[in-house]
């Protein structure tokens, strides 16, 4: 069975990725979240112990002595023996291939101004031009997988990584209240219905653990309007 490796459910986004995969495919594994220890690379000694790279997530595989580490590679490695985590259909296949390496090498101003913080709702100040073009560009690839293999779900009918890549979006979308067209929204609310979804948003609302450093990125250019959070 494999062992995930992930961080704090309300701020790690990357950890989302596999875990919501692995979960929705309904393929075992023994979840280890291990909290951050402060701002970003403070839990590199800690996280050295189980991930070459000091990040999360990291997934092992004790059976194969293997440990694989960046969200993208775990996605990669799963598949090899769980065909299902990508579409079946080759053009439906290239393009979440795509979409996916799109979600993580790219959409920059997204990933900094609009961290994900799923316990909190903020009311947007200002947005930047990054940000608004990567919203449109999220509105034209979500409407062109949609559209292009029928839905319910981007690459097609059954959730696969590619949806696994941009459920941290719906977060996002929740607590930043992003504005987006009505097939986006629609396709927001889909995800965030998913049983994986509201197991993750459960757990996160219960988390107390509070980051000063993801605290202030959320707030940058945003006005708190309500926590949702359990407080210590
Ligand atoms: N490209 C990597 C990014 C991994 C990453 O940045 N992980 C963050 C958590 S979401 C981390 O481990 N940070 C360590 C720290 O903040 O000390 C992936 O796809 O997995």
């Amino acid at each position: 069975m494999f062992d995930l490796y992930i961080a704090n459910k309300n701020y790690s986004s990357w950890s989302l990725r596999p875990w919501v995969l692995l979960k929705t495919l309904e393929i075992p594994f023994n979840e280890h979240l291990m909290p951050f220890e402060g701002g970003f690379g403070e839990s590199l000694a800690t996280f050295k112990r189980f991930s070459p790279s000091g990040l999360v997530p990291c997934l092992v595989d004790r059976e194969h002595e293997v440990a694989v580490w960046d969200s993208l590679a775990i996605v990669e490695y799963v598949a090899e023996a769980h065909p299902d985590v990508w579409p079946q259909q080759l053009a439906a296949r290239a393009w979440a291939r795509s979409a996916s390496a799109e979600m993580h090498s790219g959409f920059a101003a997204l990933r900094d101004e609009c961290s994900m913080n799923c316990g909190v709702r903020v009311a947007m100040n200002a947005m930047s031009l990054g940000l608004k073009s990567n919203l449109a560009r999220l509105d034209a690839l979500w409407q062109e997988g949609l559209e292009r293999f029928g839905g319910p779900f981007l690459a097609g009918e059954h959730f696969t990584a590619v949806d696994a890549f941009y459920a941290p979006v719906a977060f996002r979308v929740q607590t930043f209240g992003l504005p987006l067209g009505d097939a986006s929204l629609a396709y927001v609310q889909r995800l965030l219905a998913l049983p994986a979804m509201q197991a993750w948003y459960a757990a996160a609302l219960k988390e107390t653990w509070r980051e000063p450093m993801h605290e202030q990125e959320t707030l940058k250019q945003a006005t708190l309007l309500s926590d949702e959070r359990a407080t210590a």
